[in-house]
């Protein structure tokens, strides 16, 4: 679809109450984020995690801060370190909790303390299936999510995988919120179309920060 056309997608159409969508809200903060980043990566890899159902999923990901989250055959839980390495997870540099603070007060959460930082990243190919975020114990804090490098489809649907979903373009440096009423609400990221970005290349990163404990 024309990013034009979902610019009016995305102006026209109400986020359900509790999210905020913040449009390049995090452009003054990317280039130290992605010089962060790197920071992280090399101390924890990316990796493609096993569903509990046995699938390799087709997202990449790492975690910073003092908890991260992981999926195994197992299931979906946090844990203080990283099994790929044994060692704590990377902790949360200051310019990812500036911006996620930052972000979460101007969307209405004032009192935001991520404790988790869960990094993804997809190549072209890679998608989210539909889920709810609720690994966390603490449902009363929103969730923070920052989208870096290539543009993808963000569905957002509502408190049953079958209700109907919106759709959201989301671009480098775009953030959104979401918490309250629509904490629990299904999402997913459509299948990452072909491209190159001219800073990050041919990839999207996404950072998500909540309070895991
Ligand atoms: C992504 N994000 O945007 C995947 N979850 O790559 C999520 O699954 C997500 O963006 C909860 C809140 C915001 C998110
Ligand atoms: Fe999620």
């Amino acid at each position: 679809m024309h990013a034009d056309l979902f610019a009016e997608l995305n102006d026209a159409q109400q986020l359900p109450e509790g999210a905020s969508f913040l449009p390049g809200f995090a452009l003054p903060f990317v280039g130290e984020l992605a010089r962060a980043l790197e920071q992280i990566t090399q101390q924890a890899p990316f990796r493609k995690m096993i569903t509990p159902g046995g699938n390799q999923m087709s997202v990449a990901m790492t975690n910073c801060g003092d908890f991260g989250w992981i999926s195994s055959r197992n299931g979906y839980e946090y844990l203080g370190q990283d099994p790929v390495t044994g060692h704590p997870w990377p902790s949360m540099p200051d310019v990812f909790m500036a911006l996620a603070l930052d972000a979460a007060a101007k969307a209405g959460y004032p009192f935001f303390a991520p404790d988790a930082c869960l990094i993804n990243r997809y190549e072209p190919g890679s998608r989210l299936s539909l889920h709810q975020d609720k690994n966390e114990h603490d449902f009363s804090q929103p969730i923070v999510s920052v989208s870096l490098g290539l543009p993808a489809t963000f569905e957002f649907g509502g408190k049953k995988r079958r209700d109907p979903v919106r759709l959201i373009s989301v671009q480098h440096g775009d953030v959104l919120v979401w918490g309250g009423p629509s904490r629990l609400f299904y999402h997913g990221v459509r299948t990452l179309r072909a491209g190159v970005h001219p800073d990050l290349g041919a990839q999207r990163i996404n950072l998500t920060f909540r309070r895991s404990h």
